[in-house]
């Protein structure tokens, strides 16, 4: 647990105890047409997964519909999203990315 000094009142520190940062999944969801060499480069190149790890992600989401990227805080969850959904629609693919909080 981490101690933050949130403000000085009347000469007398107020602490705040602040847990643990939520976590979020980030998600990619399967459809019928962005080829599988795409997702793996995707994989690769913005989750920093090896080529192996990539293509089991990728075999999972094309299997059972979704897989899970990745484990991280909102702001970071939010950007690899973004970038995920971006480079899809740059590509004209329809490759899908959410994130959830984690259970
Ligand atoms: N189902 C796609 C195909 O057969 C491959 C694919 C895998 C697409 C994972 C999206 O998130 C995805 N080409």
């Amino acid at each position: 647990m981490v101690d933050q000094i949130t403000h000085i009142e009347n000469q007398t520190e107020t602490v705040a105890h602040i847990g643990e940062p939520p976590m979020y999944h980030v998600i990619l969801l399967n459809d019928d047409f962005t080829p599988m060499d795409f997702v793996v480069r995707v994989l690769v190149e913005l989750f920093y997964l090896s080529t192996e790890q990539a293509e089991r992600v990728m075999l999972e989401v094309h299997h059972k519909g979704r897989g899970l990227c990745g484990i991280f805080t909102r702001e970071i969850a939010e950007t690899r999203v973004a970038q995920v959904n971006q480079v899809a629609r740059q590509n004209e693919h329809p490759l899908l990315c959410v994130m959830e909080p984690a259970p």
